[in-house]
C-alpha cells in the first residue's frame, strides 16, 4: 500500500511533536531529576532565564566567586530553561576533571577558523598535535625568542617616551594601548615571521589584524547586551550559532585570515624544501634539525621530519587553524596580564621600587633568558600578578559521559547530607573559576586579595595541591590541556617588566577605585565612569633618571 504524500507529512508532524512535548518534560522535570539537585546554590529567580540575568549584570567571574564565598566549594546554579551548570574549586575534583579530557571536554562549537586548531581540537586529533607542538614552546626554543621579547619592549619604551617628550609626563598614557600592540608584534614575529608592524606610529593599517580585530572583537561591548549574548555563546555552546550575526564583513575578514594563513605557510614549506634539498634527494628534515626563529616554520618543519609516523602528521587545514589560534591565545591574554601587574605595581610603591632596584642592577638592556629568569623578585612580582589578575579568569569543561567526581573535602548538601563526590551526568557543564581559585582565602590566607610578592619565598602548603601546571596557580590551568605558550609569555612578560620598570616610574592617572574589570574571556580594565570608551589603563610615566 503506498502511502500519500500528505499521510507522510501528518506523521512527520506527530512525531515532531512527540518529540517536542518530551524534550519540554524533560526540561520541566530537570529540577527533579538531576543528579545535581541538592547540590548547594543560588535560588532559581525565572524558570526562562534562570541566574543568567544576575550573571550578567554583575559580571559572571565575580558573580560565581560570591557564591563561592556563600555556598561553598562545590554549587550549582541555573541557565535557561532549567539548564545547570556545576562549579567546583575542590583539588582533588580539579585534578580528576583536568587529566581526564577525554571525559571532561571543551565544550562545543567556536569559530571555524579556530575549529581545527590546538584550542578547540579534540582527542586523537589534540594529542597528535600536542606531540608535534610542544618542542616548539619548550625551554630551547623559548630561549631564541627572548631577543624579539626585549626587541619589542624597548621599542614600546621608546615609544611611550617620545609620547612623554612630545607632551608631558602629567599627560596619561593608556598603557592598554602600547602592551597590546607589543604582544601582538611579538606574535606575529615569534609565531609565524609575520610583520604586524603595530608600535610604529607611522605603520600602514594592517590587514590580518584588521581581520583578526574583526572576528575576535571582544568585550568592547557598547551595550550591555553584547556582554550578555557573548556570555550565552560561551556557556551554551548549541545556542551560539544562532547567537552570533553573520554578515559580509566578516566573511571578508575569514577569507583574508585564510588567505593570509595559507600564504605564509606555503611560503615555509618552501623554505624548508629548498634548504633540505641542499642534503641530498629524498631526505626531511629530522625532529633535531628543528631550530627557526618562528613557531610555525617549527611545527612545519617538526610536521615533516621522518620520526613522525603518518598517521600522526598534521593536516594542512591543521597547521592552518594555528595561525588564528596563536593570536587568540597568545596576544591579549599576555598584553592583559602585563598591564595589570603595572596597574598592582602602582598600588604597591614600595614594591615598585624594590622591584626597580633589583632590575637596574642588571648590566645589560638586553639579557638573556637564564639572566631575566635569575632575578627573583622579577620573577616573584610576574606570578603574584598571575595569582591574583588571572587574565583568563574561568574555563569549563563539558561532561561527555556520566561520571562520578571525587572530592578531598566533603561538602553537606541541600537535604543536610555529608557528600564525598559530585554525580554528573554526560552533558553537564563544570565552570572551572580560575580566577577564584587563585585567591582562595583557604589557600592564601587571609591576606588572598593582597598583592603581596613577598609570598612567594615560601608557598603555603595547600597551594602545593593545586594541580595547576605552573607556579601552584591555575592561571595556566593544568593536565594535559594546560596553556602550551606558559613559558613563552612568562618570559614575554619578564621582559616588558624588566624593560619598563627600568626605564618609567609608574602611577594610576585616577583613583584606584575607578579600575574596574569586565570580562568575556580575558579580564581586562575599564573606567567606572566611563566603561563605554573602552578597555584602558591610564598611567602616569615618569622617566627613571639615569
Ligand atoms: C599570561 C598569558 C596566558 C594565559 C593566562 C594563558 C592561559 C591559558 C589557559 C587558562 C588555557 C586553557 C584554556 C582551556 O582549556 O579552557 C590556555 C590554553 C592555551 N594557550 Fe595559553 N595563556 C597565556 C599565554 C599564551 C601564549 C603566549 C600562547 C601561545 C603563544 C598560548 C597558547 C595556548 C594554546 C595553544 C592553548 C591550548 C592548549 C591545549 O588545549 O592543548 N597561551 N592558555
Ligand atoms: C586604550 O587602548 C586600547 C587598546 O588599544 C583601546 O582599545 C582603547 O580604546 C584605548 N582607550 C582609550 C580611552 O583610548
Ligand atoms: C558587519 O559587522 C561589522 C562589525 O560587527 C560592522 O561594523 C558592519 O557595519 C557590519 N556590516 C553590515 C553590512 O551589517
Ligand atoms: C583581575 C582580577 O581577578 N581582579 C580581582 C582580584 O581579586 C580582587 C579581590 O580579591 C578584586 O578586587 C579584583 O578585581
Amino acid at each position: 500500500m503506498a502511502i500519500s504524500p500528505s499521510t507522510l507529512a501528518l506523521s512527520v508532524l506527530v512525531a515532531a511533536a512527540f518529540i517536542g512535548i518530551y524534550k519540554f518534560l524533560q526540561i520541566l522535570l530537570r529540577p527533579f531529576t538531576s543528579p545535581l539537585r541538592n547540590l548547594p546554590g543560588p535560588p532559581n529567580p525565572s524558570f526562562i532565564y534562570g541566574n543568567t540575568r544576575q550573571l550578567a549584570r554583575d559580571g559572571f567571574s565575580d558573580t560565581i566567586r560570591a557564591w563561592i564565598d556563600k555556598y561553598g566549594h562545590v554549587l550549582h546554579y541555573k541557565l535557561f530553561l532549567n539548564y545547570e551548570h556545576v562549579v567546583i574549586t575542590d583539588s582533588r575534583a580539579l585534578h580528576h576533571i583536568l587529566t581526564q579530557p577525554d571525559i571532561f571536554g571543551k565544550s562545543g562549537r567556536v569559530s571555524p577558523l579556530l575549529g581545527k586548531g590546538l584550542l578547540a581540537a579534540q582527542g586523537e586529533q589534540h594529542r597528535n598535535q600536542r606531540h608535534v607542538m610542544n618542542p616548539a614552546f619548550g625551554p630551547a626554543q623559548i630561549r631564541e625568542l627572548t631577543g624579539v621579547f626585549l626587541e619589542k619592549s624597548l621599542q614600546l619604551r621608546d615609544v611611550w617616551m617620545s609620547q612623554i617628550e612630545q607632551n608631558d609626563d602629567a599627560v596619561p598614557i593608556n598603557a592598554t594601548d602600547g602592551l597590546s600592540k607589543m604582544t601582538l608584534d611579538v606574535i606575529g614575529l615569534t609565531g609565524f615571521n609575520y610583520e604586524f608592524d603595530a608600535l610604529n606610529p607611522h605603520g600602514k593599517p594592517n590587514e590580518l589584524n584588521e581581520a583578526f580585530s574583526m572576528i575576535f572583537a571582544q568585550g568592547d561591548d557598547k551595550r550591555g547586551s553584547r556582554t550578555f549574548r557573548n556570555l550565552l555563546g560561551l556557556y551554551v555552546p548549541r545556542l551560539r550559532q544562532f547567537l552570533t550575526r553573520r554578515n559580509t564583513s566578516l566573511s571578508n575578514a575569514h577569507q583574508i585570515m585564510r588567505r593570509i594563513g595559507a600564504q605564509l605557510i606555503e611560503e615555509k614549506k618552501r623554505e624548508i624544501l629548498e634548504a633540505t634539498a641542499s642534503h641530498g634527494p629524498n631526505t626531511v628534515p629530522s625532529r633535531q634539525d628543528v631550530r627557526g626563529r618562528d613557531l610555525l616554520s617549527l611545527l612545519i618543519r617538526a610536521n615533516m621530519a621522518k620520526d613522525i609516523p603518518e598517521s600522526q602528521r598534521m593536516s594542512d587545514e591543521d597547521i592552518l587553524a594555528q595561525v588564528p589560534t596563536f593570536l587568540v591565545a597568545g596576544h591579549e591574554t599576555t598584553s592583559t596580564a602585563t598591564t595589570w601587574c603595572l596597574y598592582a605595581l602602582t598600588q604597591a610603591p614600595a614594591v615598585q621600587q624594590k622591584l626597580r632596584e633589583e632590575l637596574l642592577s642588571v648590566g645589560t638592556d638586553t639579557p638573556n633568558m637564564e639572566e631575566l629568569n635569575a632575578l627573583p623578585y622579577l620573577d616573584a612580582v610576574i606570578a603574584e600578578t598571575l595569582r591574583l589578575h588571572s587574565p583568563v579568569p574561568q574555563t569549563a569543561r563539558l561532561a561527555k559521559q556520566d561520571d562520578v567526581v571525587p572530592l578531598g573535602k566533603p561538602f553537606v548538601d541541600k537535604k543536610g547530607c555529608m557528600q564525598e563526590c559530585v554525580r554528573v551526568k554526560k552533558g553537564t557543564f563544570t565552570i572551572i573559576p580560575i580566577m577564584a581559585i587563585n585567591q582562595s582565602k583557604d589557600i592564601w590566607g587571609e591576606d588572598a586579595d593582597e598583592f603581596r610578592p613577598e609570598r612567594w619565598d615560601k608557598l603555603p602548603e595547600g597551594a602545593a595541591n593545586i594541580p595547576g601546571v605552573w607556579g601552584h596557580i591555575l592561571t595556566f590551568l593544568g593536565g594535559p590541556r594546560a596553556c602550551i605558550g606558559f613559558r613563552f609569555s612568562l618570559v614575554e612578560m619578564k621582559a616588558l617588566v624588566f624593560t619598563l620598570v627600568r626605564a618609567f616610574e609608574f602611577t594610576l592617572a585616577v583613583p584606584a577605585d575607578d579600575i574596574i574589570a569586565k570580562s568575556v574571556v580575558v579580564r581586562r580594565p575599564y573606567l567606572r565612569g566611563d566603561p563605554k570608551k573602552g578597555v584602558q589603563m591610564p598611567l602616569i610615566m615618569r622617566p627613571v633618571c639615569a
